[in-house]
């Protein structure tokens, strides 16, 4: 017999090493696209979000207008009346996820204004409000990202109470390789001045993270059962999209996508899959792989132009966190209250739109899409490509 510690326990003898669960159960954590009907979610919390310092990788994405915003409050709170106002946006899209019949899960408080040194670097925390870019979940396994950014590197604590939950009740619970965050994975010389010439870089297959070692968010990936889309990006290297596809073994295609975008970071703002065959494209960030889709009977529709004025705060993203949705099933999908085009757009497809209203939270980062992780859909795996 093999001696194992169980958690909560003194020392258990068991027959087997494994997972304490009721084999017949379902796992809890289960989905494999991005449509099926959705079950259980994350929502993430801008409870004490804090502004990340201006290092070479938050330069990477943001522009130089925001750079001040950056130097000023780097390490403190977002501004408090602007995460208040968060705050009750998040809650009330939470409610209206319920009315729908999705359970909804959040993640831990914590402070990230602390303080923290690894031998490699010193930051302070960001925020556990964007679910999407640390957590996967592929079948019945939940993958928490090696994520590029200092000030992320310990965002995974607020999430473990949930993880360890999921785990007991009989889900894989895997996290990526822990990158070191040294020096050598950022090219400390990376030329944001010019547009132009993150252009350029882009098309190159250059971004602010080298390869030194593999790092991705969740958010560079979009899941289409078997097809798995990736991009590269300022956040997710080679090296980390080919761990995601080692780790995923030969049940998933993992397909490298390409787009027209200085400061990628992230593809559900560029390149958003909300049914079987159906995908949001947008129009300002062209893919290079669009023909491929085409042969395959896939339909491509442009987002229309983002309704947001041009004073409303976006520190961290572009106004294309309009097309940033999230599909309820295929019928259904979360959408902006203010984006008329869009919902337009989407009940052409046939698709009903359910409005919210999330703008000050976005100011922060992110559309429904990244405030979000999908823990279960009710579907199987299957291949639509
Ligand atoms: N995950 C946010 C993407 C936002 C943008 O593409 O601008």
């Amino acid at each position: 017999k093999l001696v194992v510690a169980v958690q909560g326990t003194r020392k258990q003898h068991v027959d087997t090493v494994g997972p304490k669960v009721d084999r017949q159960k379902k796992s809890p954590v289960c989905s494999y696209n991005e449509w099926d009907p959705l079950d259980e979610v994350i929502v993430g919390r801008p409870d004490n979000a804090c502004v990340p310092s201006l290092t070479p990788e938050v330069k990477a994405i943001s522009s130089p207008q925001q750079w001040e915003f950056f130097r000023k409050f780097g390490g403190q709170f977002f501004p408090q009346e602007h995460l208040k106002k968060a705050v009750s946006q998040i809650e009330e899209m939470c409610n209206v996820l319920r009315h729908e019949g999705v359970t909804v899960r959040r993640p831990d408080i914590v402070d990230w204004s602390k303080a923290y040194e690894t031998p490699d670097f010193k930051s302070k925390g960001m925020y556990a409000a964007m679910p999407r870019d640390i957590l996967i979940v592929i079948g019945e396994e939940i993958i928490e990202a090696p994520m590029a950014w200092r000030s992320r590197f310990f965002e995974y604590r607020a999430y473990r109470s949930l993880m360890k939950e999921y785990f007991q009740a009989g889900a894989k619970w895997t996290t990526a390789p822990k990158p070191l965050m040294s020096d050598e994975l950022y090219d400390q010389n990376y030329p944001v001045e010019s547009v132009e010439h993150r252009y350029k870089l882009s098309s190159e297959g250059r971004y602010v993270t080298t390869e030194f070692e593999p790092c991705f968010d969740a958010a560079d990936f979009m899941r289409c059962g078997k097809d798995i889309f990736a991009q590269q990006s300022q956040v997710t290297n080679l090296f980390g999209i080919e761990w995601m596809a080692r780790h995923l073994g030969p049940d998933y295609k993992i397909h490298l996508l390409q787009f027209k975008d200085p400061n990628a970071m992230h593809i559900d703002g560029t390149f958003n899959v909300v049914g079987p065959g159906l995908v949001i494209v947008n129009p300002a960030r062209p893919c290079l792989q669009s023909e491929m889709f085409k042969k395959a009977g896939w339909k491509l529709v442009e987002a229309p132009k983002p309704m947001v004025p041009d004073d409303h705060p976006l520190w961290m993203t572009s106004k294309w966190l309009s097309m940033n949705v999230l599909m309820l099933d295929e019928q259904r999908v979360m959408v902006c209250k203010h984006e008329t085009p869009t919902i337009k757009m989407f009940e052409s497809l046939g698709i009903k739109a359910i409005p919210v209203d999330i703008r000050f939270a976005n100011s922060i980062g992110g559309g429904f899409h990244c405030w979000t992780t999908d823990v279960r859909r009710r579907g199987v795996l299957e291949s639509y490509f």
